[in-house]
């Protein structure tokens, strides 16, 4: 005993090691649209969360979607039938755009970034230049205020929804 401070435990548990997954990125991104908060989307939510993340109805278009994803056919989404369904890697694939910008903000990956964090990865994008609309929406993502913008926060006003 009397080693539980080792080297190896401090740096594990020092900021920033530890990234989110891929799975946390999901998961955020469904929460999102969950406006409501009730771990539930409707039909028409999840096509709306699909279509704002990119998905272009690949083989046989939404439906096929929905049934691959509605596992108990109640026409309710729930976050982990969801996060299930996304996971497909071509389905993950053509919703990255959204998650590759963020996750280019995001340094530490503790799935927050700063107002300039958001700039500087908007413009390592190749998204230049900031205009000033570009750069009053960024400041618009900070709901809550607290000089963090989450990515469930980014999401929202990607998508409109606030
Ligand atoms: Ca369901
Ligand atoms: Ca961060
Ligand atoms: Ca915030």
């Amino acid at each position: 005993m009397g080693n539980a401070k080792s080297r190896g435990t401090v740096l594990l548990i020092g900021k920033g090691a530890k990234k989110a997954s891929t799975e946390q990125y999901l998961r955020a991104e469904f929460r999102a649209m969950d406006v409501n908060n009730d771990h539930k989307l409707g039909v028409s939510d999840f096509y709306k969360l699909m279509t704002n993340l990119g998905y272009s109805e690949g083989s046989g278009g939404p439906k096929v979607l929905l049934k691959r994803t509605d596992k108990d056919m109640d026409k309710v989404v729930t976050e982990d039938e969801f996060v299930a369904a996304i996971k497909d890697p071509a389905v993950l694939q053509q919703t990255s755009s959204l998650r590759d910008l963020f996750s280019n903000c995001d340094k530490d990956g503790d799935l927050t970034a700063t107002k300039d964090e958001v700039i500087a990865g908007f413009k390592k994008t190749g998204i230049k230049p900031i205009t000033q609309e570009m750069q009053k929406k960024i400041e618009s993502m900070d709901e809550n205020k607290d000089k963090k913008i989450t990515y469930v926060e980014f999401l929202r006003v990607q998508f409109g929804l606030r």
